[in-house]
């Protein structure tokens, strides 16, 4: 799910990166591309309204944060709007301080209600709690003996006794305290869609049993339906918050997005596939990050924001572009990298970076290795690596703990880079390329030792 929505971003994002200062027509630009991308994948239209209105007047509203490129600050923006959107802060189940805490789940037919119970069961019993299910959905024939099956597979209880619905209920709380069980969730039965006989008994079973949480179980395939149904629930029983389902599907799945701002209940949970341990906390952080489908870039920029030194980056780029770069500023820039992390991280965070090179191997070793062989070489030779003769390598390499081979590798791939680079900034001066992320025909190796940085 999102997939397409993803690859939509991530393309607005690309050609992003490759431009400067943004006008104002730059910013109305990308909120068109944006709402165009977020209309395709069924968000519902309201809601993209209230987000690209938001997006546009902060992008315009031009927070200035120096370490920050122009499209870095609006990727920043649109993940923080896209982020309240979803709903802000993870919200955690209410517990009440009077055991058994009652969680209610309700929903159309199909959406996923007996299955999220016990995969909320199996969550909750992991979380060290001891949870009892409570069969309530007296409608479907099967339907309690489905739930026993799942609370058999999950090793939960589930009790399921009395006449009718509310009955059951009461009666599952009454089981909970005598078997000491501190989490009662109460699954319970759909309709095709919302008509009053259903409502009519989910506000009995409410009303009896005093839920801490009420529930809305909502199949994200089910389009803009979806985004109706939550708000009718919202309005009749109250609703505390949601569980998206099915969001393993391969639906546009927008609408499921739009249910928090629409409702004003948080989405709390997620369910991404059929098997019982497809179920996790829905965080909003996290799944707008996925949907903008650029690695984690929002942990980059806050890692850039705290540890790099904007004017020293800025000084290192000007060097490269007139071919002044140094190995000394090499060392300097490969420093200013650590400080940020093992650069494992940082690779798969780095935008531009294709996604296959994302989860690669980064060889940390080298890096220390390189860092070694540049601080035993003296200014002159770190300004100026034509001076380094013979004897100066074997000083080098003694100094480094390396052999002249390493020495000799890197002072050759060096003069690779600066080579690529002096040509590169040749071909940004004539205005086709600007100098954003890796340049065209980068190689990887060329930075690193003997294997190379191996990306
Ligand atoms: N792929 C996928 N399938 C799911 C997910 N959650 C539920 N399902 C499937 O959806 C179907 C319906 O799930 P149920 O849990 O029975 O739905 P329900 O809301 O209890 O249905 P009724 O009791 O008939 O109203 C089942 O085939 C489940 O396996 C999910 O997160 N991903
Ligand atoms: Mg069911």
């Amino acid at each position: 799910m999102f997939d397409s929505l993803s690859d939509r971003f991530e393309g607005i994002f690309t050609r992003l990166r490759s431009r400067g200062k943004l006008t104002e027509k730059d910013i109305d630009e990308i909120a068109r591309e944006i709402r165009l991308a977020l209309l395709e994948a069924d968000v519902n239209v309201r809601v993209v309204k209230a987000l690209i209105a938001r997006i546009k007047e902060r992008a315009n509203g031009a927070e200035v944060a120096k370490s920050l490129s122009p499209a870095q600050q609006v990727i920043k923006i649109v993940h923080e709007e896209l982020v309240a959107t979803l709903g802000g802060d993870a919200r955690k189940l209410s517990v009440n301080p009077k055991p058994p805490t009652v969680v209610l789940l309700a929903g159309l037919q199909g959406s996923g209600k007996t299955t999220a119970a016990a995969k909320l069961a199996r969550w909750l019993e992991r979380d060290g709690k001891r949870p009892l299910l409570v069969g309530a959905d007296l409608q479907r024939p099967a339907a309690v003996e489905q739930l026993k099956v799942l609370g058999e597979r999950v090793g939960v209880p589930v009790s399921s006794t009395g006449s009718d619905p509310v009955e059951v209920a009461r009666n599952g709380i009454d089981e909970a305290i005598r078997l000491g069980r501190n989490f009662v969730i109460v699954d319970t039965a759909g309709r095709l869609q919302i008509d009053v006989e259903l409502m009519d008994e989910l506000r009995a079973i409410r009303d009896a049993v005093n839920p801490d949480d009420s529930l809305l179980v909502v199949d994200a395939m089910t389009g803009q339906e979806a985004v109706n149904v939550a708000e009718a629930f919202a309005e009749t029983v109250d609703l505390t918050g949601i569980v998206l389902t099915k969001l393993d599907g391969d639906a546009r799945g927008g609408a499921a997005l739009s249910v928090k701002e629409v409702t004003g209940r948080p989405i709390m949970f997620a369910g991404v596939g059929e098997k019982l341990e497809d179920f996790e906390p829905f965080y909003p952080d996290r799944m707008a990050s996925r949907i903008l489908g650029m690695g984690d870039v929002l942990t980059l920029i806050e890692k850039a924001e705290q540890a790099f030194d904007a004017e020293q980056a800025a000084v290192a780029t000007e060097k490269l572009r007139q071919g002044e770069f140094t190995l000394q500023d090499f060392l300097e820039q490969m420093r200013q990298m650590r400080k940020m992390g093992p650069l494992q991280n940082l690779v798969a965070m780095l935008p531009g970076v294709p996604k296959e090179l994302r989860n690669a191997d980064v060889d940390e070793g080298e890096l220390a290795r390189i860092e070694a062989i540049i601080c035993s070489m003296t200014m002159e030779e770190r300004s100026n690596p034509t001076v380094i003769n013979g004897s100066r390598r074997i000083r080098i390499a003694q100094g480094s703990g390396t052999t002249t081979q390493d020495v000799n590798q890197l002072l050759k791939q060096f003069k690779q880079v600066s080579q690529m680079m002096k040509q590169f900034s040749r071909v940004n001066k004539k205005g086709k390329r600007k100098l954003t992320g890796l340049p065209p025909g980068f190689d990887p190796s060329a930075l690193g030792g003997p294997g190379g940085l191996k990306l």
